[in-house]
């Protein structure tokens, strides 16, 4: 007889590394008192991700988020910005924060990125970028993207939230298109607490950058930009220091418990699972399944699940274009797709120290009538 568990098994749990570790990375903050405004940390994180991610120019910010509405800010955009809708609601406010229009494309049934087949049809004389999601760690048809963009020369910045440490064909995620930002929240493969940054490849944008960070100052008495407050402090970046010598580590059980889930739940009737993309090195950061003409609904699984005391999440439900504060703005049936997959999918615990057997346990509830 299964029975609850008593501590609650959420969708992720925060890798830590030994608390003496992180300890030891702080004596040094209270000995300078040097907390934020770009320290030490700082810039030994920004140096050892450059080099971890294969990018030559990087920026570290308080979060994902601020990078990526910071990123969008620098590149002096106007007009529309093609998206997706299935993600987390960052993607489309940082859009709309400054000042842009989304306009939302619908997403494939393969991986759940941009359907680069009705990407050409949403470019009007007003588009002036995209922003793809390569959601769940799934990468977006890159290279389609460059060439469509390229030919209407478009902005390309990824929203590579989920995407840290990926590699397609041996070349860092952080390489394709004009820049992609990534999340360092604690819910992350990778984190620094909260904390974010974004790979570019003009390397005019590094300064601007580093000022629209820091409220748009560019030296003691000058304030050329209306910047914001986007810095990662030395906390963080300890943090991060600390989790990127452990992080091959993490990856690598998240690895197995993913392929147990794969083993496990793939080719079931009405259960549907990322396909595997050729030439990835995937970071296991989610664990998706979309159930369609199964037995019991998405709804009822993750009721199912509750019951046991596990949580899985509704990532992404409801789509972007069908919030609240978008109403009347957008018409979520433009993107069929995108709402189903999202009234169908669940993401299942995934996290380094997840046992084993409350993999399996999760695929028995599943599986059983
Ligand atoms: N673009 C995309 C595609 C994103 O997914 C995100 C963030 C962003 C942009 C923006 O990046 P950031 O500005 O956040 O760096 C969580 C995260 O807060 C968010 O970062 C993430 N995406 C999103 C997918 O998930 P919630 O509202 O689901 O978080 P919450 O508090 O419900 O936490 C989820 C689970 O994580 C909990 O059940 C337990 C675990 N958890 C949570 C926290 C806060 C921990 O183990 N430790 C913790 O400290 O958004």
């Amino acid at each position: 007889m299964r029975t609850k568990h008593e501590t609650p098994i959420l969708v992720t749990r925060s890798s830590l590394p030994p608390l003496e570790e992180y300890v030891e990375m702080l004596k040094p903050i209270w000995e300078t008192a040097w907390l934020t405004n770009m320290g030490n940390y700082h810039e030994e994180l920004k140096a050892q991700l450059k080099a971890y991610m294969k990018t030559p120019n990087l920026e570290l910010f308080v979060n994902g988020h601020m990078a990526l509405e910071l990123t969008l800010q620098a590149m002096n955009l106007s007009g529309e910005v093609i998206t997706t809708p299935f993600s987390f609601a960052s993607t489309t406010h940082a859009i709309v924060r400054n000042g842009l229009t989304p306009v939302f494309c619908d997403i494939n049934e393969e991986d759940y990125t941009l359907d680069v087949d009705q990407l050409e049809s949403l470019i009007t004389e007003k588009t002036c970028a995209i922003v793809p999601v390569h959601v769940y760690g799934n990468l977006c048809d890159v290279e389609r993207i460059q060439e469509i963009a390229d030919r209407h020369h478009l902005k390309v910045v990824y929203d590579a939230a989920h995407t840290f440490g990926e590699e397609l064909n041996g070349k860092g995620v952080a390489e394709f298109g004009d820049a992609s930002m990534f999340s360092f929240h604690a819910t992350k493969v990778f984190h620094s607490i909260e904390g974010g940054a974004v790979a570019f490849r003009d390397e005019k944008l590094k300064d601007l950058l580093y000022q629209l960070k820091n409220f748009g100052i560019t030296g003691y008495e000058s304030v050329e930009y209306v910047g914001a407050n986007g810095k990662m402090n030395e906390f963080q970046a300890a943090m991060g220091l600390c989790n990127l010598r452990h992080l091959d580590g993490e990856i690598a059980k998240r690895k197995v418990l993913a392929e147990r889930y794969r083993e496990r739940l793939g080719g079931i009737p009405g259960i549907r699972l990322c396909r595997e993309q050729p030439g990835v090195r995937s970071n296991y950061a989610y664990m998706p399944v979309v159930f369609d003409g199964f037995s019991a609904t998405r709804d009822q699984i993750f009721e199912k699940l509750k019951a046991f005391n596990i949580f899985a999440r509704k990532y992404f439900y409801p789509c972007i274009n069908s919030y609240a504060c978008y109403r009347d703005q957008f018409r979520a049936e433009d993107t069929p797709v995108a709402q189903r997959i999202a009234s169908q999918v669940l993401t299942l615990p995934l996290y380094a120290d997840l046992p084993l057997e409350v993999v399996d346990e999760i695929c028995d509830i599943i599986l059983e009538q």
